[in-house]
C-alpha cells in the first residue's frame, strides 16, 4: 500500500479555507517518514517540521471552536500581537512549515514528472536541488545552506525513496509515481491555499536564518 494515499490531504471547500483539525491530522504523518530515510541529518529536519506542527496544534487546542481554519489562527494572532506579528506564535510556525511542505511538493512533482539526471537515473539530487532552490534557499544563510549540502549527499537512492513511500514494499516505479501524482492533487491545492492566505494577509517575511 502507499503511505501517501493512506494519508491523503482532504479536498478544500469552494472558499479554499483550510480546516485546522484536518490539516494537523494530515501533516502529523510527515515527521515519522524521516525515520526511514536512514541518516541523522534528517533528524534535524524532522524536529524542525515536528516543532512547527506542535506549535500550531498547541494554539488550536486552546480554543478549537475559535480556530476552525488556519486563517482564524493567523488573524487572531495579528489582532492580539500587532507589534510582533507575523513573527510570532503559530503564524511564524506555519510560515516555515508551509515552506517545508512546498519543498516536499516540488520534490514529489519533479519525480512524478520524470525529471532526472540521465547519467545517474537512480539519484534524486536534481529533484532535491530544484525543490530547495524554489522553496527554501532564499531563506537560508551560508550555514544552513551547508546543512542542505550534507543532507543532499545523504539523500536516498530513488528506488529506496519510492520504496519508503510504499511502506517498504517493492513496487514498480510507475505504480508508485502514479500514487504520488494522485497524492499531489489535494496536497498541492492545500499548500497553495496556505501560501495565498499568507500573501493575502501580508503575513509573509523574507528574513534568512
Ligand atoms: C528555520 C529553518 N527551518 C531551520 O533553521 C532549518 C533547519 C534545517 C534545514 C536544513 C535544510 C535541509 C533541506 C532538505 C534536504 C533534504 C534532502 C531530502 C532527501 C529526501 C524556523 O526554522 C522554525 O521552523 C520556526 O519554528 C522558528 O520559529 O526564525 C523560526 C525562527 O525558524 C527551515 O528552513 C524549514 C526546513 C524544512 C525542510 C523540509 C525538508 C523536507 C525534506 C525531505 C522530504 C522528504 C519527503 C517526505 C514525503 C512524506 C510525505 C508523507
Amino acid at each position: 500500500m502507499s503511505l501517501l494515499l493512506d494519508n491523503q490531504f482532504k479536498e478544500l471547500p469552494p472558499d479554499r479555507a483550510v480546516d485546522t483539525k484536518l490539516f494537523l491530522e494530515s501533516v502529523s504523518h510527515i515527521p515519522s517518514f524521516f525515520d526511514c530515510l536512514g541518516s541523522n541529518v534528517f533528524s534535524v529536519i524532522k524536529s524542525d517540521i515536528n516543532g512547527n506542527i506542535v506549535k500550531i496544534k498547541a494554539v488550536y487546542l486552546k480554543d478549537p471552536a475559535r480556530y476552525v481554519t488556519l486563517q482564524d489562527i493567523v488573524e487572531a494572532e495579528r489582532d492580539a500581537h500587532p507589534a510582533e506579528w507575523p513573527k510570532v506564535g503559530a503564524t511564524l510556525a506555519l510560515m516555515w512549515l508551509k515552506r517545508g511542505l512546498r519543498f516536499i511538493q516540488i520534490l514529489l512533482q519533479s519525480l512524478a514528472d520524470g525529471e532526472r539526471d540521465e547519467n545517474n537515473p537512480n539519484l534524486i539530487r536534481v529533484n532535491v536541488t530544484k525543490a530547495y532552490e524554489e522553496a527554501l534557499k532564499k531563506y537560508h544563510g551560508w550555514l544552513v545552506q551547508k546543512i542542505f549540502h550534507v543532507a543532499l549527499h545523504a539523500a536516498p537512492y530513488k528506488s529506496n525513496f519510492l520504496k519508503a513511500l510504499s511502506k517498504g514494499e517493492e513496487v514498480k516505479e510507475e505504480e508508485c509515481l502514479a500514487n504520488v501524482r494522485q497524492f499531489l492533487v489535494t496536497y498541492t491545492a492545500t499548500v497553495d491555499a496556505v501560501y495565498d492566505m499568507y500573501s493575502h494577509l501580508n503575513a509573509e517575511l523574507d528574513y534568512t536564518v
